[in-house]
Order: C-alpha cells, then sequence, then structure tokens
C-alpha cells in the first residue's frame, strides 16, 4: 500500500488524578498522535514523548521535529507492505525511538486493517485476554497513600507498582505489605538511586516484591548488574533499555532478571517484539510497560502484552484510571480476574473521537 497522507496531533489532556514519581507531579499529559493514511484506510500511532525532557530526553517538540523532518518524509508516498520496510526506512536515524514508534506502530495498525486482522495477531500474539496492574504514584501522606491502594485493590487489581524516592520507600512498602499480605507488589525508583543506598533495597528484599525497577542511573547497566547481584529480588529495567541491543547487554553482564518493555522507549512495536523474542530465548520474564496512554497507545500495548513471554502483569490500567474522556473509543475496563481483554477488530480496535480530539488537540500537522 501506498502511504498518501501523514497527520500529527499534539494533545493535551487533563488526568483524573495527579500523577507523582520520583522526578515530578503532573497533572495533564501531553503526546503526539500519529496518523497514517493508506489505502482509504486509516492507522493511529501514539509518540509518548512528554511535555518535558524527564522520564526521557525526548519531548513533544522534539518528536515532532523528528517526526516531520527526517521520519515522515522517508516513508511518504512510498509503498509500505511490511512494518519492517518502515523500520529500514528509519534505520539512518540516530535514536529518538518515541518518535519512530510514533509513526512505526501507525503504520502496524494500517496493514493490520487491511489485512482484516487485529494487531496482536498480526503481532504474533495468541492470548484475547492479559494480566495487568496499576501503577501508584507518591502521595503527599502515607494515609493518603494507603487509601488509593486500597481503592485499586477494591477495583479489582491484582498486582500493584508503587513508585518510590529517597524518603518514600521502605516504610511505605511497609505498610503496604503489612495491610495487603498477598498482593503481588513491585516498585519502581525512575533512577533516583545510586549504590551508595544498598542498605535501602537490602530492606526491600524483605517484602516479597516481584520486581525492583530502575533504582538506578536512567543511562546505567553496569550498576545495576552490581546490584542485582546483592539481592534476592530481582532487578528490572525500564529506562536503560533503549533497543534490542541495550537488552543483550543488559542480560549478557546480569544487570536484571526482568525486563519493562515499553514500545515508545524502545522505539516500536518491531523493536519490542525483537526484546520478547530474546528474552523467550534467554528465560527472561518480560512485562509491558505504560506511559499514560490514550486508548490508542493503550490498545497497542495490549496487542503486545498477548505475546507469550509477556509472564509479567503489565502497567496497563482501564482507561479511567488516567481520563474521564479518552479521545478513542471503546474505553478499556478491568475483568474480575485482573486481566484486560484484548479487541478483535481488525487493527487497533479503537475508533477515534473526532470532536474529543479537537477538543485536546494543541496543534496540527498534515504532510501529503
Ligand atoms: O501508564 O500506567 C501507566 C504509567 C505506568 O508508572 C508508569 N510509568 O517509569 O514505568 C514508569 C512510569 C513512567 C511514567 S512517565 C510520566
Ligand atoms: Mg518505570
Amino acid at each position: 500500500m501506498r502511504i498518501e497522507r501523514v497527520e500529527l496531533h499534539h494533545v493535551e489532556m487533563q488526568l483524573a488524578h495527579p500523577f507523582e514519581t520520583s522526578f515530578g507531579r503532573q497533572a495533564t499529559r501531553s503526546c503526539i498522535l500519529v496518523t497514517v493514511h493508506a489505502d482509504g484506510l486509516t492507522g493511529w500511532g501514539e509518540c509518548t514523548a512528554d511535555s518535558g525532557p524527564w522520564y526521557s530526553y525526548e519531548t513533544i517538540e522534539t518528536g515532532w521535529h523528528i517526526l516531520r523532518d527526517f521520519l515522515i518524509p522517508t516513508v511518504l508516498g512510498e509503498e509500505v507492505e511490511t512494518p519492517d520496510n518502515v523500520v529500514q526506512r528509519f534505520s539512518s536515524v540516530r535514536g529518538h525511538p518515541m518518535a519512530r514508534a510514533g509513526l512505526e506502530n501507525a503504520v502496524w495498525d494500517v496493514l493490520a486493517q487491511a489485512q482484516g486482522r487485529p494487531l496482536y495477531r498480526a503481532l504474533g500474539g495468541q492470548r484475547d485476554r492479559v494480566p495487568v496492574g496499576v501503577s501508584v504514584g507518591v502521595e503527599a501522606t502515607l494515609e493518603e497513600l494507603l487509601g488509593q491502594v486500597e481503592r485499586y485493590i477494591d477495583l479489582g487489581y491484582g498486582r500493584v507498582k508503587l513508585k518510590i524516592k529517597p524518603g518514600w520507600d521502605v516504610q511505605v512498602v511497609r505498610a503496604v505489605r503489612e495491610r495487603w499480605a498477598d498482593v503481588a507488589l513491585q516498585v519502581d525508583g525512575n533512577s533516583a538511586y545510586t549504590l551508595a543506598d544498598i542498605a535501602t533495597f537490602q530492606a526491600l528484599d524483605q517484602f516479597d516484591l516481584l520486581l525492583i525497577e530502575q533504582p538506578l542511573h536512567h543511562d546505567d547497566i553496569v550498576d545495576h548488574a552490581q546490584l542485582q547481584a546483592q539481592l534476592g529480588t530481582p532487578v528490572c529495567l525500564d529506562e536503560s533499555i533503549h533497543s534490542p541491543e541495550h537488552a543483550r547487554w543488559a542480560l549478557d553482564i546480569g544487570a536484571c532478571r526482568v525486563i519493562n518493555i515499553k514500545v515508545g522507549r524502545v522505539g516500536g512495536l518491531t523493536a519490542a517484539k525483537q526484546i520478547h523474542d530474546l528474552c523467550s530465548e534467554r528465560g527472561v520474564p518480560v512485562w509491558c510497560g505504560g506511559m499514560l496512554e490514550t486508548n490508542i497507545g493503550r490498545a497497542a500495548n495490549l496487542a503486545l502484552a498477548t505475546l507469550p513471554n509477556f509472564t509479567l502483569p503489565g502497567d496497563i490500567s482501564a482507561s479511567a484510571r488516567y481520563y474521564r474522556e479518552d479521545i478513542a473509543e471503546p474505553d478499556f475496563v478491568l475483568n474480575d480476574d485482573s486481566t484486560m481483554s484484548v479487541p478483535d477488530d481488525p487493527g487497533l480496535g479503537v475508533r477515534v473521537l473526532p470532536e474529543q480530539l479537537h477538543a485536546v488537540r494543541q496543534r496540527h500537522y498534515t504532510a501529503s
């Protein structure tokens, strides 16, 4: 099929509840939505770069620039038969994985629609539902945090991830563990610690955590290997893994025993699947991370998480966890067994709502 037109939409959406991590608190969430038009079909992708360089160096502005000036020109007017054709065309661009993922994933959607298959089938997934959990941000007080955790457990989430930072870690995890002895629990430091904090990690080691996510520097694997050697709890890497190569390097030196795969951070569904396959060969479980996606990115995450080595619950919570009104329907809801069902319609299986999109859109660009 020939790619006839590509659109970029910079959107900013109000969060249902502010979300705080070790690097800051946010009340809104911005992203770039990418639309690809080909053969009368429309595919959608979500570039998960945020308004500022906090989780990653990529931002809305860098994403817009890289997409408009470098990535879109490599595919516009071109014939595309498989997602690999797009990956090849992007190979001259270094870095900027979130920008690449936004456009590549829109092509996956349009190609799957053309084949009349749901995206998860196009990816090779087998399951029609996947285990999911919820990520709970830092709160102002321990009481508020416990209230949030209780609310999510009451809603049916069987796995809870707590955001931690120095001063908000061992005592918080202890309080949650004392109250919910059996809940599947994990923590995420978002790079707020160093090896000098080993005592904190040894204390966390007693709480039967599923994993400790990205405690050290956002680009490190060497210190993480040292940390992993001293802990019983698996270390899970998030920020440090930007590509299949990074995943291999980390596994080769024992930097982690689990990998969080985020489709934006690793540069698209093709790379995400490659990391999944590598980890599968090495006997390393993976799970699907989240970036507060709209229903567009959420649908792509769910499709990815149907691959067999996604054995740990993903950060794929119900649409209502972040947004009162999403820009696409249907909303995703939690099943009774803390799983989420995967759409069965062709492609992503969600429909963008033009009025909702216009209501939150800050900027629009069309290339044709
Ligand atoms: O989509 O539920 C979600 C968010 C999950 O905690 C989450 N993501 O480091 O894993 C992570 C964070 C990054 C959030 S950046 C604002
Ligand atoms: Mg993380």
